[in-house]
């Protein structure tokens, strides 16, 4: 993807008005921490457009990147984070079911998973809730580049395994650190989920 416009359009908390957009829209999910924003970075070739925080946790919004004037990147806000209350907990939990069922031009969900440890009790929830929700999640393993090369296979296999992954559900490994797995990231939301009709 040649990024010649990106613009951090709307930001929802658990109040708003979800928009109602007419381009494509892909979203990322994942505990805090796990390298979302530094991903969402890495997608728009920038360094911190999408803050990235020493504080995680603290984004409970919805975050919506029109790219190109063509689609959507979408931040949702991250989960287990230990500082935060229950009823916050049920309020980010509404917020993301409001967007996933109302969205109508929601066309992926990739979820962030930690390369390095086995996927957390929250991680398996999150995984599937979102199948729960009819989406087949594609999953990114992050922060690639803190393993071994050659442990690379058997840290995919802990996560395939330890989310009981539905058979044939992609895995790319990421690091915002070298970009490796970016190329591969957009090709398949270009070949897959953008309707290029539309902008010709
Ligand atoms: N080494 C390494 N660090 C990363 C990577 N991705 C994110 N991080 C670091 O992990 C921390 C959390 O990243 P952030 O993108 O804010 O995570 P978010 O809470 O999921 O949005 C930051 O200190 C990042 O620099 C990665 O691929 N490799
Ligand atoms: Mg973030």
């Amino acid at each position: 993807m040649v990024i010649k416009n990106i613009n951090l359009e709307t930001v929802c908390g658990i109040t708003s008005v979800l928009p109602d957009n007419d381009k494509p829209e892909i979203a990322f999910a994942g505990k805090s921490n796990v390298g979302k924003s530094s991903l969402i970075n890495a997608l728009m070739n920038r360094k911190s457009y999408a803050r990235i925080s020493a504080t995680p946790g603290k984004t409970q919004t919805i975050n919506f990147y029109n790219i190109n004037e063509e689609m959507y990147l979408v931040d949702l806000p991250g989960y287990g984070y230990a500082k935060v209350s229950e009823k916050e907990k049920v309020q980010w939990g509404k917020l993301i079911e409001r967007y996933l069922n109302g969205s109508a031009r929601l066309k992926a969900i990739f979820l962030l998973i930690d390369i390095r440890h086995e996927p957390s009790a929250n991680d398996k929830m999150m995984y599937s809730w979102i199948v729960g929700q009819g989406f087949q999640p594609i999953i990114i393993a992050t922060k690639l580049d803190k393993i071994k090369r050659s442990q690379i296979q058997k840290h995919v296999k802990m996560v395939r395994e330890g989310l009981d992954l539905v058979p044939g559900t992609k895995i790319i490994p990421f690091s915002s650190a070298t970009k490796q797995g970016r190329d591969e990231i957009w090709e398949l939301i270009e070949s897959e989920y953008l309707d290029r009709a539309e902008v010709e």
